[in-house]
């Protein structure tokens, strides 16, 4: 008995265990890789057949699952064995991409699919590591490879990994990966959002091979506090770990410094650093930095810049700086769905400088990091925003610590980029004691993260003392955040746009201000006059009263209008004119501008 009750719980802790989130290694992006991208085969499974048995108990947490179990990718022993699936003889779905726009009937479709991809594998050497890496995977992910569960991930858009070294064959690997987007309560985002909630394995998935003492994780920035030091740390992951060797080079720098790991494996350090040439918009300089330890030198390329605010003021290396915005959501706008390539990144920002801009909002969730790479090659400023929505679930202890890990992933993954300049908590969520901590501690711990960048909401705004034509900022928040921006729909949900004539803003703040979002819906094409709603004419009218208005405010120091390009929700269903698109773009979904791009763009030209 007593045997039986230990085994069952060294096999409990096995399994938790394996449920754990591994450390994520940072710069996927220039590490010896392998894409696993590409054509994967699926099951499309709502009643998560192939995850739970018929009492419902998991498949992934018994000893011995049955053959029904999905991720041991099953095949009958002979004629008279029972198997209810075959991923071999189902249709395909690429990789990476989100599955309703590209099957017709998952368009709607909310739950589970699993994927399976086979593939041969050679570590190049003996002692290295293997990692499979999912650049997001929305929203709850259980990975398995080879028929053992590797570990799950809740959250769409944020990057993790496993290690698979100890299961790794040189052929016939199979991972399997069941994503599950079934919106939940307690989630982050929650149920109620306003952008399409595509599911799927939506960036690219890769195997990352590296030496067995890793070079996992890096900081390496200019300090807020002095502009000629060079500061951070340096992590590795593995056996030999501690007290290792490390060398920091940025040869342009004439920098080489050696460093030894402590029994944790981490170093940070401090490196002055005179002469240089400091990342700014109109050049955005990237340094190449390479870190190395005897097995393994990674590459990086970095720019230094300092942001700070002074009073209503914010300041790029010590320069005040007017943000010329737009959010930006990340859809393709060259195929349909989700965008998660390169050329879909530069598409988009090559629209915001069209339009003038110098700072992007990446709303409301972190982006792929094709969009702050090129950010930092383009100098262009980012926000970028934890998917903190509407009205999170404040008391669940469960869903903080879930809004806290998908903004520790964003953070660890774009940390070291030069264009990401905010880290937004979240976007219009109802004042409430709980709602005030939840963000309080959220950007507390973002500050300890990451002490060189600023922290922002997008806020509601309202009367001030019961005038409806003054407006004005009285959320407790606001003390928190070191930029203070809000989103404001005058002329669209509140009046019409000559409403903005008679509004007057009264912020007490003595803080940067930001317009996150103001806009209005227009069809491209539909033309009418400028009080028909969906007309271009009242888009446009909207944005030149709007204009008019928030330069009234003191404090203004940016604008994100909302939005760049249409994009699909499930909320917008007006046929003939939504027909389940939020038509607030200033471009629409095939590319084509309406007149009110050409109003902000102007408005910008003019802009100091
Ligand atoms: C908002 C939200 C944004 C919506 C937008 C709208 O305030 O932040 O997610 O899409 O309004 O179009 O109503």
């Amino acid at each position: 008995m007593l045997k039986n009750v230990l085994s069952g719980l060294i096999f409990l802790a096995l399994v938790s265990s394996a449920f754990a989130q591994e450390p994520l290694l940072i710069n996927a992006y220039n590490r010896n890789t392998t894409s696993l991208n590409g054509y994967w085969k699926y099951i499309v499974d709502p009643y998560e057949n192939g995850y739970y048995n018929y009492r419902y108990e998991p498949f992934d947490q018994q000893k011995n699952p049955s053959k029904g179990a999905y991720f041991l990718n099953s095949k009958p022993d002979g004629p008279s064995d029972l198997v209810e699936y075959n991923f071999e003889k189902m249709d395909s779905l690429l990789v990476p991409g989100d599955w309703n726009t590209q099957k017709e009937r998952l368009f709607y479709y909310e739950g589970t699919v699993w994927y399976k991809k086979e593939f041969d594998y050679a570590l190049s050497k003996e002692s290295n590591r293997a990692f499979v890496y999912f650049e997001a995977s929305n929203y709850k992910t259980e990975v398995y490879f080879n028929g053992k569960k590797l570990g799950s991930h809740v959250g769409g858009f944020t990057p993790f990994n496993f290690e698979v070294t100890h299961l790794l064959k040189k052929k016939n690997n199979f991972l399997v990966v069941k994503v599950d987007n079934k919106r939940v309560k307690e989630g982050v985002p929650t149920l109620n959002t306003d952008w399409w909630n595509y599911g799927g394995l939506t960036r690219d998935v890769k195997i990352i091979e590296t030496s067995e003492s890793v070079i996992q994780d890096y900081f390496v920035q200019l300090d807020p506090k002095n502009k000629n030091n060079i500061k951070g740390y340096v992590s590795l992951n593995g056996q030999k770990k501690a007290f290792a060797d490390v060398e920091i080079s940025i040869p342009k720098l004439k920098i080489k410094q050696k460093l030894k790991t402590d029994n944790s494996g981490t170093v940070a350090f401090e490196i002055v650093a005179k002469n240089m040439t400091y990342w700014s918009l109109e050049n955005p300089f990237l340094y190449e930095v390479s870190i190395a330890t005897k097995a393994e030198k990674i590459t990086d390329t970095i720019g230094f810049r300092q942001i700070s605010t002074k009073g209503s003021k914010i300041l790029l290396n010590d320069v005040p700086i007017f943000l010329k915005g737009i959010s930006v959501h990340e859809e393709s706008p060259i195929r349909d769905g989700r965008g998660a390539s390169e050329e879909d990144a530069k598409k988009l920002l090559q629209w915001a400088r069209e339009l003038g801009c110098n700072y992007v909002r990446l709303a409301h969730y972190p982006h792929n990091e094709h969009m702050v790479r090129l950010a930092d090659k383009m100098g262009i400023l980012v926000w970028e925003e934890n998917p903190v929505y509407w009205t999170i679930s404040w008391k669940n202890e469960g869903t903080y610590e879930n809004a806290k890990n998908q903004l520790s992933e964003v953070i660890d993954r774009d940390k070291n980029r030069a264009s990401v300049i905010i880290w937004s908590m979240a976007n219009e969520t109802p004042t409430s004691k709980a709602r005030n901590t939840f963000l309080t501690n959220l950007a507390n711990f973002t500050k300890r993260k990451d002490p060189t960048r600023l922290i922002s909401a997008a806020l509601e705004q309202r009367d001030y003392k019961g005038n409806k034509f003054i407006r004005t900022i009285d959320d407790p928040f606001a003390d928190v955040v070191d930029v203070l921006s809000f989103n404001q729909y005058i002329g669209w949900y509140d009046g019409l746009p000559e409403k903005a004539a008679k509004i007057n803003w009264k912020i007490e703040q003595n803080k940067p201000v930001i317009i996150s979002e103001f806009g209005a819906g227009a069809k491209y094409g539909l033309h009418g006059n400028k009080y028909t709603r969906w007309t271009e004419e009242y888009q446009e009218y909207l944005y030149i009263e709007t204009l008019k208005m928030l330069s009234r405010i003191d404090q203004l120091q940016g604008l994100s209008p909302w939005i760049l390009v249409d994009f699909r929700s499930p909320r917008r269903v007006l046929p003939e004119i939504q027909d389940t698109w939020n038509r607030k773009g200033l471009i629409s979904e095939d590319g084509k501008k309406k007149k009110a791009f050409f109003v902000l763009k102007n408005f910008y030209e003019k802009k100091e």
